[in-house]
């Protein structure tokens, strides 16, 4: 009869309390907390070609009248389906603009970055700076800065876009505005903004902003860094941080981009951290080991290694270089210190 009563007085206990919004510790059991972080993210590979021909066949049915950006995003399999994000933190998606297109200018809470794939001439304008874009190009759209899109050149434009929308949205901040008119007037150049940069940097005058890293100057500091001995990262082959020049931090604050050169047969060592990645593949074709499964990629091929996978990358052709965009959330995790790295 007592016994019977203990047990009937926890169930009773619970109830209780849950209609009163309150919980007990003792529900979750004996189990505690895992010994390593969790995550439903799952490793995963998309290829260019299913990417590629959603956006053509987008380019046919979804006008820019009609949606406010031609956007395909891509999905991991291990999160809500509805929400339709790579990462928990971080969300990549492609873009397509028409020539004679124009997608309209708005300004949001979450960060965005475009890395341009294809097309030259068109132009993306963030807070009055005109960013004309060519491939290799990296044009950063920070927290509430405006932006919109426009392709008078003659030839169709594709480019990445990574946000940090699903953090944001996690913190309950996501809210966006549109702006008076369909463009913002153009005010500057990037090229003037970069000529003014050199001579900021000189007399110790602070610029605002940098936005646009133009892929002349990457390549030109991919190729330096090669030649320069002890360079290679044993994890990341030839790494290069975009880092904010005015600051010498993150690329933005919740989001870190990297390019990374893998030479030919290039092979990387195993390590793991608390940073999820995004990786896109610019030029070749190698694999990324993630725990178990190799993940085959080639050129437009981009994936996800989710945080505290052991993964180590190769470079699989014996005469090409191999280079990776990357996104990650390290600068949120080092901000909260939260990030690790073991190998
Ligand atoms: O180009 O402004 O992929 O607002 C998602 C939201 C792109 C953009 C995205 C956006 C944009």
């Amino acid at each position: 009869m007592k016994q019977a009563a203990s047990v009937d007085s926890v169930s009773r206990l619970d109830r209780d309390m849950a209609e009163k919004n309150l919980s007990g510790y003792w529900r979750l059991g004996m189990e505690g907390l895992p010994p390593h972080p969790m995550t439903a993210v799952e490793p995963c590979l998309w290829k260019w070609t299913d990417v590629y021909d959603s956006l053509v066949r987008a380019g046919e049915v979804i006008s820019l009248e009609n949606s406010e950006r031609r956007v395909v995003r891509l999905v991991n399999p291990g999160l809500d389906q509805q929400q339709a994000f790579a990462t928990h933190t971080l969300q990549i998606s492609f873009q397509y603009v028409k020539p004679g297109e124009n997608a309209r200018a708005h300004r949001h809470t979450p960060a965005a970055l475009r890395f341009v794939l294809q097309g030259k001439g068109a132009y993306t304008t963030v807070n009055g700076q005109q960013c004309v874009m060519e491939p290799g190009d990296l044009i950063l759209t920070p927290k509430l800065t405006w932006h919109d899109h426009s392709n008078d050149s003659k030839e169709p434009m594709l480019w990445l876009d990574g946000l940090d929308f699903p953090l944001v949205q996690a913190l309950h901040q996501v809210m966006q505005e549109r702006y008076s008119d369909r463009r913002q007037p153009i005010e500057k150049s990037s090229e003037e903004v970069m000529d003014k940069l050199g001579a900021s940097l000189r007399h110790g005058v602070r610029l605002a902003d940098f936005f646009h890293y133009k892929w002349r100057d990457t390549e030109e500091a991919l190729h330096e860094l090669i030649k320069s001995p002890g360079a290679r990262d044993r994890f990341d082959g030839y790494l290069l941080e975009y880092r904010n020049p005015l600051s010498g931090g993150p690329t933005m604050t919740t989001i870190q981009c990297a390019v990374q050169l893998l030479p030919a047969n290039d092979e990387t060592e195993t390590h793991r951290h608390t940073s999820t990645v995004i990786y896109h593949v610019f030029r070749g074709k190698g694999a990324t080991q993630i725990g178990e499964r190799r993940y085959d990629w080639e050129q437009g091929d981009s994936f996800v290694v989710p945080l505290w996978h052991v993964h180590r990358h190769l470079n699989r052709s014996s005469s090409e270089d191999a280079i990776l965009f990357s996104m990650s959330d390290a600068p949120v995790l080092k901000a909260l210190d939260l990030y690790r790295e073991e190998f």
